[in-house]
């Protein structure tokens, strides 16, 4: 039994930095699906986080910019936010820890250098390296049958790699009904916009065939503030009468991510997204409405904290997740992880990576492990305070929860 607070510290920062993660939210890809996986340090400074803080200094035309090669947009950004200025924002630091961790000299501070490391690396190999180091199992990543590049793999081979789950993305359905009907009546459901019956029955359809083409582990949707259930909307009707029953028959969660206000500056495209106060009357309502479903959700607005981990002490159908977006920094991943443990114990999932590029799982899961660890030691050694004691093998049992058994057991299925 551990009491003292040494000891404790080198236990829970093993246990956190030893545990296999499954890490619930991201945008990658698997082998399979070719070029839709980002890899390489030219990718890594390309990400949207680092454009948009590029612009903070920079007069350049977004036209001129993203005319640009990605090399040369690298370029301009490695200058700028790298050797111009010190690279301090997380975003920017997340790129030096993943080439320290690649074992680069990070102090030459030679791009090009880094870009050799890369220049003949295997895609699977190097898959195979960056899940090694980050000490990631799983992703789930975001698969969009909408998406034109995606589709096509769906429509063939789909994903060969057990590493990758995958997740049904439908804020094409349920954010753009009116337009996206139309590909649904090309891939041969009988569907109107007028949602009549027939429409509700065969979008149904969809989602049944999509979610079992994919072995999809839940159905996701990112929402804007003013996300409203119920409210006399084709959204409004589409979650209640299509997706909930189908998410209940197939024993699937619902993810909804709330809080997006989509090109508030249309001219950064992916960077030019914001973030609003969600309306968290809707999540009570559709927890209490539907018992019989989970429910996964993460808001983006950091005001929204707490009273969704006050929410999720109301409903056990829903399971709080991430430090979503905006949030992924390490002052707000500390708050929050902080305020989930002190309302909820350990029965949420403190983070996903939301990585877009490969190689950001190093960075991403680096920074959250050092963070969650710290505040783990706190509680353990508040409570060791108050006479209690915890053994090494629980601590490794409520980390393991935390980084992946949480979500497993929540979904009903296991790591397989
Ligand atoms: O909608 C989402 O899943 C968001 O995570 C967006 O993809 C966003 O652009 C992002 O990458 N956030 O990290
Ligand atoms: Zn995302």
């Amino acid at each position: 039994m551990i009491t003292d607070k040494n000891v404790l510290r080198d236990a829970v920062r093993t246990a956190v930095n030893s545990v296999k993660i499954t890490d619930i939210h991201t945008h990658l890809y698997s082998g399979s699906f070719g070029d839709l996986l980002l890899w390489g340090v030219d990718e890594l400074l390309t990400y949207h986080y680092l454009i948009a803080e590029y612009f903070r200094y920079s007069d350049m035309s977004y036209r001129d910019f993203f005319a640009l090669s990605k090399r040369e947009q690298a370029d301009l950004i490695w200058q700028t936010l790298f050797l111009e200025h010190s690279p301090v924002s997380e975003a920017q630091r997340g790129v030096l820890t993943v080439l320290n961790k690649l074992g680069l000299d990070v102090r030459s501070r030679n791009l090009d250098s880094f870009r050799e490391y890369f220049a003949d690396m295997n895609t699977q190999d190097y898959i195979d390296k960056v899940f090694e180091i980050s000490g990631v199992k799983s992703v789930v990543m975001t698969n969009d049958p909408f998406d034109p590049l995606e589709k096509p793999y769906w429509d063939t081979e789909g994903n060969q790699d057990p590493r990758f789950k995958a997740a049904l993305r439908i804020d094409p359905l349920l954010n753009e009904y009116p337009t996206s009907y139309k590909k649904l009546q090309d891939w041969g459901y009988q569907v109107s916009v007028d949602l009549d019956q027939r429409s509700i029955d065969e979008i149904k359809r969809f989602l049944t065939e999509w979610i079992k083409k994919m072995d999809a582990l839940y159905l996701a949707v990112s929402l804007p503030p003013n996300f409203t259930v119920p409210e006399d909307s084709l959204r409004s009707r589409i979650v209640e009468q299509c997706v909930i029953p189908v998410c209940r028959e197939l024993n699937v969660p619902f993810a909804m991510m709330i809080g997006v206000k989509k090109l508030v500056n249309y001219q950064l495209g992916l960077a030019g997204d914001s973030v609003g106060k969600a309306e968290i009357q809707t999540v009570e309502y559709l927890c209490r409405s539907y018992p019989e479903n989970k429910f996964l959700v993460t808001l983006l607005s950091r005001e929204n904290q707490h009273e969704l981990a006050i929410t999720a002490r109301k409903f056990r159908n829903l399971m709080v997740f991430g430090c979503w977006w905006f949030l992924n920094n390490p002052s707000i991943i500390d708050e929050m992880t902080r305020i989930r443990m002190e309302t909820l114990g350990l029965s949420f999932i403190p983070q996903h990576s939301d990585a877009r590029v490969l190689d950001q799982l190093i960075y991403k899961w680096s920074h959250s492990r050092q963070i969650i660890a710290e505040v783990l030691i706190d509680k353990y050694s508040d409570i060791i305070d108050a006479g209690w004691a915890v053994t090494e093998e629980e601590i490794k049992r409520d980390v393991a929860d935390l980084f992946g058994e949480n979500f497993w057991r929540f979904i009903g299925r296991s790591c397989d």
